[in-house]
This record gives C-alpha cells, sequence and structure tokens, in this order.
C-alpha cells in the first residue's frame, strides 16, 4: 500500500477525490490517498496551487510531486522542491485548449465582431474574410498543446508555423526555433497565439521589436502566461492599430484588477483564465497510470525538467 498525499486547496479535493480513488483502483494502484499523511510516509504528492504544502525538505521518501496544472512556473521556484516533478498532459485539457483557441482564431479571421455589434440595417457585402490559406497563424510553444492547437488550424486551411526552443520536425507546420527562427515566424504573422510556459528566457517574448514585425492589423491570442507580452509594447501596438486586437486568458496579476486598463479596453477581450481548465476524470487517469508505471518500474512521464524551468 503507498500514501498519496493529496496536497491542494479543499475545492480542488471535493472534485478529484472520488476521480482519483476510482482512477487509482482502475490502474491497479494499491493507495492510502489522504490531505493528512505525515512527510515521513509520504510516497507521492498530488499538488496544486494554493495547498498546504510549501516545503517540500521533510517528504524525504517523496518519490515524485505530480503537478494538476500544466504551467509549473510558481512550484519551479520552490528551492525546497527537490523531489521529480511531473507536469499535467491531459488530453481533455488539450481539447479544451484546441477548442479555445480555434474559437478565437476563428472570430478574428471571419471578423465576427462587425456582425455581432453592427446590425445596424446596413447591407455591407463588400467587405468579406480572405479564406484560411491566406491567413498566416504562428504558434510561440508547441508542445503538448501549441502542436494539437496547430494541427487543428491546419485542418481548416491555415498555414501555420510554429516556433519553440529546441529543432522539431512537425507533421503539417513550418517549424522553426531559435532567435532566428522567432524573427522568421513572426514577420507578417496575421493571428499569432502564445502558448509557451512562463520561463526567465520567454518573459516578454512578444516586446514592442517583435510586435512591429507582425503583419499590421495582426490579432494575438494569449492563453500562455501574461508576462510572455510586455504589456505597454502591447497598448502601443493597439493603439497604431499594428496590432488589431488582443485577445488574452492569462495576466500578471491574477485575477485582473478591476481597475486594470485591459478591462473594458474596445480592442482587448479578457477571459478569466478558463482557456483549458485541468479536468478531474481524465486528469485522475493520468496521474493514476503515471504512479502505477513508476511503481511497475516505468520512467515518469511529463517530467519538469528544473533547468529549462518547464
Ligand atoms: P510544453 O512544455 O509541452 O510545451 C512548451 C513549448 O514551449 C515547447 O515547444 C517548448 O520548446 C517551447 N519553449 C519553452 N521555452 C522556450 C524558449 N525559451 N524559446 C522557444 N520555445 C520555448 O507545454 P504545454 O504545451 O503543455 O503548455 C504550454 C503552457 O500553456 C503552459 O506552460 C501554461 O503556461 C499554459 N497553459 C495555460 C492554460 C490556460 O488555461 N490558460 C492551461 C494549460 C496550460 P521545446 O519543444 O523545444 O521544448
Ligand atoms: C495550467 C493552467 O497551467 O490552467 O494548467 O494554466
Amino acid at each position: 500500500m503507498i500514501n498519496i498525499l493529496f496536497a491542494a486547496t479543499d475545492d480542488l479535493w471535493r472534485d478529484y477525490e472520488s476521480p482519483l480513488k476510482r482512477a487509482l483502483e482502475a490502474a491497479g494502484v494499491a493507495a492510502n490517498l489522504r490531505r493528512d499523511h505525515g512527510a515521513e510516509v509520504t510516497d507521492y504528492i498530488i499538488f496544486g496551487p494554493g495547498g498546504p504544502v510549501d516545503d517540500f525538505t521533510p517528504f524525504t521518501r517523496c518519490k515524485a510531486v505530480l503537478n494538476l496544472w500544466a504551467g509549473v512556473e510558481k512550484i519551479t521556484q520552490n528551492k525546497t522542491l527537490t523531489q521529480p516533478l511531473c507536469r499535467m498532459v491531459d488530453p481533455s485539457l488539450t481539447n479544451a485548449m484546441v477548442e479555445w483557441v480555434v474559437g478565437h482564431t476563428m472570430r478574428h479571421h471571419l471578423g465576427m465582431d462587425a456582425h455581432i455589434h453592427g446590425q445596424d440595417g446596413i447591407w455591407r457585402n463588400d467587405v468579406y474574410p480572405p479564406i484560411a490559406a491566406d491567413r498566416p497563424v504562428t504558434i510561440l510553444g508547441i508542445g503538448a498543446l501549441g502542436a494539437a492547437c496547430g494541427q487543428a488550424l491546419h485542418q481548416l486551411g491555415f498555414p501555420v508555423t510554429g516556433w519553440s526552443r529546441s529543432p522539431k520536425d512537425i507533421p503539417n507546420m513550418r517549424c522553426l526555433h531559435g532567435d532566428d527562427g522567432l524573427n522568421t515566424a513572426l514577420s507578417g504573422a496575421q493571428i499569432v497565439v502564445l502558448l509557451l510556459p512562463m520561463t526567465a528566457q520567454t518573459e516578454n517574448t512578444l516586446n514592442a521589436a517583435r510586435l512591429a514585425m507582425l503583419a499590421p492589423g495582426a490579432f494575438i491570442i494569449n492563453p500562455g502566461r501574461g508576462p510572455l507580452i510586455d504589456d505597454a509594447a502591447l497598448l502601443a501596438a493597439l493603439e497604431t492599430g499594428q496590432v488589431a486586437h488582443a485577445t488574452l486568458d492569462v495576466f500578471r496579476t491574477e485575477p485582473l484588477p478591476q481597475d486594470h486598463v485591459f478591462w473594458g479596453h474596445p480592442q482587448i477581450t479578457v477571459t478569466p483564465h478558463i482557456a483549458a481548465t485541468t479536468r478531474p476524470d481524465t486528469a485522475a487517469r493520468v496521474i493514476a497510470e503515471n504512479i502505477a508505471g513508476h511503481e511497475n518500474g516505468a520512467p515518469l512521464q511529463n517530467r519538469v525538467d528544473r533547468g529549462r524551468g518547464y
């Protein structure tokens, strides 16, 4: 029998307790899942932000910390964490992100706002969108989420360019990497989707100089992390029309303060970090199967490289 500590908030325990117990049983893991195991008897920690564990030092027998979130920027800064860390890669979360990114891409591509807000009796049939093949989309970050979004956008006909840290060869998209690759990826892009993790290297990836490389009137869609974009540079680019509209799901401060300039800005759409929430049923299966595999000698899945920060 292994001891699994659920170290997350009360509301997440309500959502996850039953799915985790079911998934552990289905994966053949004999486990005691509780919120109050002592550090010295804990074999695995299921971790969520805002939970009770800040100091991982006493968890000397813990074999892995399994994060309930895909993004790990907060926990990787915790110097007491020396145990292996796994991030969340959940098929339902991926599908949710694909739906959200495709939805917001199509809104901008089709210019839906003009018709939703322009029911004024005037028949303007001379303005219509290009076909997707004439609308290049660039995705910054082509890992679990960015690559899946790229495939879906390709299916709809968009020419997709993806950018990553290391060289990649992903079907149906032009793959670029490194600084030169970033400049090429952004040059002339009409829609840019940010799905990078937050690290010291990715902060302000979209700064003034890089926003200037986009096609005039470009659209920005950011479900990655707020600090990936230089906020002041974005506001300036919206002002000149270099960027026509930004749809932002993530922010430097969350919740986004009520008096923040982004709220109510006519060229910004704020969504409250809901692009892709981890779904308990599928996430519980991912965690249970990872533990089961590890107990049977397989390497841990979705391990975070602490040096890279993601
Ligand atoms: P992955 O780790 O699978 O992919 C990250 C991608 O970013 C990889 O392609 C990686 O390159 C690239 N990357 C990292 N650092 C750099 C760099 N310095 N330069 C260029 N490329 C870089 O992450 P996921 O796809 O699972 O998730 C991405 C992010 O999405 C999460 O970190 C999180 O912040 C955010 N997220 C947001 C959600 C929401 O609801 N808004 C929900 C879930 C996640 P390489 O392939 O070479 O490693
Ligand atoms: C995540 C997120 O990282 O919801 O999972 O942003």
